[in-house]
């Protein structure tokens, strides 16, 4: 849990980035309609849940910053019976006054004239960039005479970067439920059963042990489908001898996690299988090792795909020389994505990777990010071995960098060959 000390600070430090004479506006999530009156389920913006704490909908959080001091104003929905029996209890401005420690809250149809109020003698406005743009409407319909506007989001995204003690003893808890997840499937006979079905009892362990939403939609991906990067289908039934990878995380207490396994479906890996999962575990083993305060992610980069290269030319994958491989970009057939992400409030954390400068930002203690090579062979794909043809490999973990060095925050979670058959 995060006690509201440190929304407090948090906002504190916001500031501290802030120009002076500003207001700054931070909306919350919007809810969002699925299909004619049936929404999905309602999940709170990041940045303003990072910056507030608060879970529900329609409210919005106003900074007034004067020279260098500051208030802090919070609108949200006002209490109505009618409304409530409906959509369900709310908890109105007075209790979330003993609650938050923001300097005023309001119902939120006060907003706009208080809006309004704050501008007066300031210079700049700040707000999510990103925003849809019936908000940013109702924002440029008062801010008409202020010129400068600036985009909030990357200075939290840079917050967010960080993250706390007790940001990591919950992203630790996450992992723990979806570890429990990722065994359970190991141990399940998964012969003629349906993508689908595991992806169900999978998400039956995050919501036993409290994770009721997901980071992200569960990719349960049998044989070639796991060629697929985002594939969400999962209705395909599953045959003895395929591999199945499984990239499923369970979102607890609003902070994600963010896990692949890839595993066979009767229990045990074949040869061909071996090969191709033997190295995509080596270069993820050695690519974490190189974790430390100091290093560029691009540099964990060109290191997975250098040693990815050499594994995929010993296997006769790839021919020809080393450099060529590389000029060529060859091998990005195989391995097209990114080493890995930022991961935290959103499972790609939308925290900057480079700064101001366009430089990049060097890993620091307390982020966390995941490391995440793989190999994708279609099995259409009649230049490869035709044993290595519709295997795709994907192993993922999170990992905290620490100070001096980092700390594999999935390590439980097995993944050795020999680890996982006997999880059968
Ligand atoms: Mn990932």
């Amino acid at each position: 849990m995060i006690c509201e000390q440190e929304y407090r600070i948090r906002r504190d430090k916001l500031v501290l980035a802030l120009p002076s004479f500003s207001v700054s506006v931070l909306f919350s999530g919007t809810n969002k309609t699925r299909s004619n009156d049936t929404n999905y389920p309602f999940r709170q913006d990041s940045n303003f849940y990072y910056m507030t704490g608060f879970k529900e909908d329609n409210s919005i959080l106003m900074i007034v910053k004067e020279k260098k001091k500051y208030k802090s104003f919070l609108f949200l929905h006002k209490k109505d019976k009618t409304d409530e029996m409906w959509n369900g209890k709310r908890l109105g401005a007075k209790r979330a006054k003993q609650r938050f420690q923001v300097d005023e809250i309001y119902t939120k149809d006060e907003f706009e004239k208080r809006f309004k109020d704050a501008l007066d003698e300031k210079k700049s406005l700040c707000f999510d960039f990103g925003l849809d743009y019936s908000k940013v409407k109702i924002l440029k319909r008062y801010a008409k005479t202020i010129a400068a506007h600036i985009n909030i989001a990357p200075l939290i995204g840079k917050m967010r970067l960080i993250k706390s003690e007790a940001e990591i003893k919950i992203i630790k808890d996450a992992i723990d439920i979806t570890k429990k997840a990722h065994h359970q499937l190991m141990r399940l006979n998964k012969t003629s059963k349906y993508e689908y079905e595991l992806q169900s009892s999978i998400e039956y362990i995050f919501k036993k042990n409290g994770a009721y939403n997901d980071a992200y939609t569960s990719i349960v991906a049998a044989a070639n489908n796991a060629n697929t990067l985002h594939y969400i289908e999962n209705n395909k039934i599953l045959r003895e001898g395929e591999l199945i990878l499984i990239d499923a995380g369970c979102e607890f207490d609003y902070y994600a996690s963010d896990i692949t396994r890839t595993i066979p479906v009767s229990g045990y890996y074949t040869k061909p299988q071996k090969d191709l999962y033997s190295l995509v575990l080596s270069v993820e083993k050695n690519i974490i090792s190189m974790i430390k305060p100091g290093i560029l992610r691009s540099e964990l980069q060109r290191k997975s795909e250098e040693l990815l290269i050499q594994g995929m030319q010993k296997l006769g994958i790839l021919n020809g020389s080393y450099k060529k491989i590389l000029k060529e970009a060859k091998h990005k057939a195989y391995y097209p994505h990114g080493i890995g992400h930022w991961m935290g409030l959103d499972v790609h954390d939308t925290c900057p990777y480079r700064d101001e400068n366009f430089k990049e930002i060097p890993l620091e203690e307390g982020m966390i990010l995941t490391i995440e090579p793989a190999l994708y062979i279609d099995k259409d794909d009649t230049k490869v071995p035709k044993k290595y043809r519709g295997i795709g490999i994907r192993i993922e973990d999170d990992i905290l960098v620490t100070k001096t060095g980092y700390e594999n925050l999935s390590k439980a979670i097995v993944k050795e060959i020999l680890d996982i058959e006997n999880l059968n």
